[in-house]
């Protein structure tokens, strides 16, 4: 067994793993990031698109926004499509001047890939059986393979950044967690393709046929989504199925502008609401879709990975700035403050945008629910307060600071 020692290891080398890195190492603090996959995989997983000015602030900090400043797109407002009669969302008149920006997740991954390998830092690529030991001690460790070898990191700290499926959550103890969780009754196909989007920003769309997204990625680049029922298939879907599907959902003048071309990337992500409760277990923190995932109607699931990471951010640099060691209790009750934000968002966007009318659940589906949610996008979208109401929470909510 070869022995390492660092501060902080990270778990997962998605946006929370590699953003938390460089924070760290920007102020000194040691770590080391353990990645069950190769980079080439992460960078294949196309996910999110717009990120809150929070988050632009904090990858600013972190010194790796050039490209983002150069390339991302600066977005005042997006558009709601109620069974084609559109209402824009103007995020800088309501919100006193406040933006969001369209950078894919990949690319903000990229930079921070870049970064860390121009600094040098220590990541292990397609580590296996990594798993946290010893969290409630003052000497955890995280044990793993690589390269055929066994390992054992001593550290002080551990974060756990290693998504839904990874190892941390499950690391604390059944009786010491509580999850909270809604399966959704569909899912979103995704097309990504290199024809120029219909629109310069974005367009969710309510339809009786289901939920359809215009997104972008670039002038010449498109990202669009369906609402699909949820044991659908990708093989189900030719191309040519899905720009025609599209068409029938998108309001009219968008549909005739939309250029088809073929998907460069093609999927179907399940939605789901889940929150784990506490987010910090002895010396372990979860960080991003390791304790949270959010339908992505609201796209809040990795802006809220950013504000998890703003805050261990801070306490860490409390921690080895001021040695004060207690302030790590604050971790979870200031996260999951935010976090339940994102998720009453990301469910009232989608209960409002998605249709229900053919799904029968316990408290929510068939004609009332949709009649009941038709009112409310109605309602909201009506008046100024409720656009506003859409504005303030789409934008972000203020990250919170450390009590002293
Ligand atoms: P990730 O990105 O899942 O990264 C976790 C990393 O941990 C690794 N890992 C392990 N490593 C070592 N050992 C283990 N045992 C491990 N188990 C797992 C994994 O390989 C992976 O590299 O979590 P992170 O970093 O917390 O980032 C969260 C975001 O990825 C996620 O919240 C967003 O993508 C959600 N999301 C959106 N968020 C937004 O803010 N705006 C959006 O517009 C938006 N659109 C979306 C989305 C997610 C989507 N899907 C597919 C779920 C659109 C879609 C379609
Ligand atoms: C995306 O561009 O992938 C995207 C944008 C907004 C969302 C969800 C996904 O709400």
């Amino acid at each position: 067994m070869k022995t390492l020692t660092t501060q902080i290891v990270i778990i997962g080398a998605g946006p929370s793993g590699l953003l938390l890195g460089q924070l760290l190492s920007k102020q000194g603090i040691d770590n080391i990031i353990l990645e069950r996959m190769t980079g080439d995989y992460v960078l294949g997983r196309i996910r999110a698109g717009i990120l809150e000015q929070g988050m632009v602030d904090l990858l600013r900090e972190a010194g790796v926004s050039e490209r983002m400043d150069a390339e991302g797109e600066v977005h005042e407002g997006y558009e709601i499509s109620n069974n084609g009669e559109t209402t824009y969302i103007n995020l800088h008149e309501l919100t006193g001047g406040k933006t969001v920006m369209c950078y894919g997740q990949v690319e903000v991954t990229r930079d921070l890939m870049a970064a860390r390998e121009a600094a040098n830092l220590p990541i292990y690529y397609e580590s296996t059986d990594v798993q946290p030991q010893n969290v409630t001690s003052e000497q955890p460790s995280v044990t793993f393979t690589y390269q055929g070898e066994q390992y054992e990191v001593q550290c002080d700290y551990i974060a756990g950044c290693d998504g839904f499926h990874g190892v941390s959550r499950k690391t604390i103890p059944q009786e010491k967690r509580t999850e909270h969780e809604r399966i959704y009754p569909f899912g979103w196909l995704g097309v990504l393709s290199d024809t120029p989007p219909v629109s310069e920003e974005l367009i969710y769309c309510k339809h009786d046929r289901g939920f359809a997204l215009a997104s972008r990625r670039s002038a010449n680049r498109s990202r669009y989504y369906l609402q699909v029922p949820l044991d659908d298939k990708v093989e189900n879907w030719s191309d040519e199925a899905f720009w025609e599907e599209l068409k029938r959902r998108l309001p009219a003048d968008a549909a005739a502008k939309l250029e088809t071309g073929p998907s460069i990337e093609k999927s179907i992500a399940p939605l789901r609401s889940f929150v784990c409760e506490p987010m910090q277990y002895g010396h372990l923190f979860l960080v991003g879709d390791a304790a949270h995932i959010v339908p992505p109607t609201g796209a809040k699931g990795l802006n809220l990975a950013a504000s998890d990471v703003a805050t261990l951010y801070k306490i860490m640099c409390r921690v080895y700035q001021q040695g004060d060691k207690e302030c790590i209790t604050q971790y979870s009750e200031i996260a999951l403050r935010r976090v339940w934000n994102g998720e009453r968002f990301s469910w009232w966007m989608s209960n409002m945008l998605h249709d229900y009318s053919g799904v029968e659940m316990a408290d929510m589906g068939g004609e009332t629910f949709s009649r009941f949610m038709t009112s409310e996008l109605g309602y909201y979208l009506g008046s100024e307060a409720g656009r506003r109401v859409m504005a303030e929470q789409y934008v972000g909510l203020p990250y919170e600071e450390l009590r002293d």
